[in-house]
């Protein structure tokens, strides 16, 4: 008998920035992820303000999903997947984001995309936005700054609600929407967002965060609304803490950082409202909300259905303000002795995700999906041919474990699960195509060069095992 339940959702997942390609195809307007230049392990991406002519932009081209989706979907069916998570691109619906009328273009692509993954039985689950905002809203409304992003968002919502009703029954609105905490590069990535001179990165990602509340409560309302059936759940990045030591100091540090990268988010999402411990923040912060008559309506009325949330890896914690000594809260400074690292410092820690899990589930209650969880590293052919990832099946064996452990001994109710980058696409940190997480290899560089030629990794094989056996032949 399985740990999980029979109808356990086995998967991966992608985001329409890191894999479509097309940018400007078929009607599609700019998004921020299109002005996002490559980057690599000690050079960071720019965020450019209109198209240089002489850089670099992978999602330009990604792997070219936009025009491959059929066959990559059969590789994902043959693989036994029960459900897919991709990202709609809001550029392709609504070019300037705004737009009087959406882009049937656009709309049909996710029309043929949906059906396709149904045509094997495999349910979609979408983000509505995953890192990407139409770039025409940064410059005409200054992104997510202004309040108007609410509605404009709400509208991009109804429209992708109503027109895949029944198609689509499982949502996340924003992707990872804590990585606002983690200062300028965060409010990039997930809003577009350039700080002005002096500004404080802070108070801007508080306000940002007020306004994807809101945006996010209305559309989890209208969603409901529309499709009683739907289940529309919250993203977060989740990289388990740990105190350096248990000096107690340490120990308050640690809970510091957790309830303000993290449970500041969850507990609005989740709960309905600002937690106590928020409003102290928002007040130390002296961040100024805005907040109007009726939000507190609108988040109580917008609580999700599950906790989406992705898992990498754990961080060590310290409460020592030498920068070496830092750490933060995606990937710090120190070093855990008791883990190893992947090639891009990222620590390997499958009990960090039974205790994201515990906590997680201990706090709230509600179903949590594992939506994000891989192994980035640099593949190889042999001469044969094969692709022999046996790191990556390692790592994701451990995980796998981790997570049935706790649904089976520790009570958790889990799910699903979707490995990260399913086939190998842009790293969204570095812009990096050799940074592969995916079970299919595709045939592109660094540089843009390459046949996007498809090719099943050993990994591949192993995963349809997994998903075969629900979870039993590790
Ligand atoms: C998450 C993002 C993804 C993804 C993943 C791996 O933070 O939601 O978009 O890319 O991390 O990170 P990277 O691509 O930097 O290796």
């Amino acid at each position: 008998m399985s740990a999980l339940k029979k109808d356990f959702l086995w998967g991966g997942a992608v985001a329409a920035n890191q894999c479509e390609g097309a940018y400007i195809e078929a009607g599609k307007g700019l998004s921020t992820a299109d002005l996002m230049t490559a980057g690599g392990k000690k050079m960071p991406r720019r965020y450019t303000m209109g198209i240089e002519p002489r850089a670099y932009y992978p999602s330009h081209d990604a792997i070219d999903f936009y025009h491959k989706y059929k066959e990559d979907i059969a590789l994902f069916a043959e693989m036994g997947f029960k459900v897919f998570r991709t990202s709609i691109n809001w550029a392709r619906i609504f070019p300037n984001g705004d737009d009087s009328e959406p882009n049937e273009e656009g709309l049909k692509f996710y029309d043929s995309l949906f059906d396709e993954c149904l045509k094997y039985g495999m349910q979609p689950l979408v983000t509505l936005s995953h890192y990407e905002t139409p770039y025409s809203l940064v410059e005409r409304f200054g992104s997510w700054r202004n309040r108007r992003m609410v509605e404009i968002f709400e509208r991009y919502a109804v429209t992708v609600f109503n027109r895949y009703r029944g198609k689509v029954k499982m949502w996340l609105t924003f992707n990872e929407i804590n990585i606002l905490a983690s200062g300028e590069q965060g409010l990039v990535m997930a809003a577009g967002i350039r700080l002005e001179e002096d500004e404080d990165e802070r108070k801007v990602a508080l306000k940002v965060a007020h306004h994807m509340f809101l945006a996010s409560a209305a559309a989890v309302k209208a969603g409901h609304r529309i499709d009683p059936e739907n289940k529309i759940g919250m993203m977060m990045l989740y990289s388990t803490p740990y105190a350096i030591n248990c000096d107690p100091a340490n120990q308050l540090e640690l809970l510091y950082r957790q309830e303000e990268s993290m449970f500041y988010f969850s507990d609005v999402q989740v709960r309905g409202a600002y937690s106590p411990r928020a409003r102290k923040i928002i007040q130390q912060v002296q961040a100024n909300l805005e907040e109007q008559p009726g939000d507190e309506i609108l988040l109580e009325d917008g609580k999700v259905d599950f906790i989406g949330f992705s898992y990498y890896m754990s961080n060590v914690i310290s409460v020592k303000k030498d920068s070496q000594q830092q750490g933060n809260f995606i990937s710090g400074d120190i070093k855990n002795p008791f883990l190893s690292y992947s090639e891009w410092g990222w620590a390997i820690d499958p009990t960090g995700l039974r205790i994201a899990l515990n906590q997680l589930y201990g706090r709230y209650g509600i179903p949590l999906f594992i939506v994000e969880n891989g192994f980035g590293a640099v593949d190889s052919f042999e001469k044969d041919g094969a692709i022999r990832d046996e790191y990556r099946i390692k790592y994701l064996k451990e995980h796998i474990q981790a997570l049935k452990d706790s649904v089976e001994q520790d009570g958790v109710d889990l799910m699903g699960y979707t490995t990260w980058g399913c086939i190998d696409l842009i790293s969204a940190g570095t812009g990096e195509m050799s940074k592969r997480y995916g079970f299919v290899y595709v045939d592109r560089d660094d540089c843009g060069n390459g046949t996007l030629e498809r090719k099943k990794k050993d990994s591949f094989y192993w995963y349809r095992k997994v998903i075969g056996s629900n979870g039993e032949c590790l």
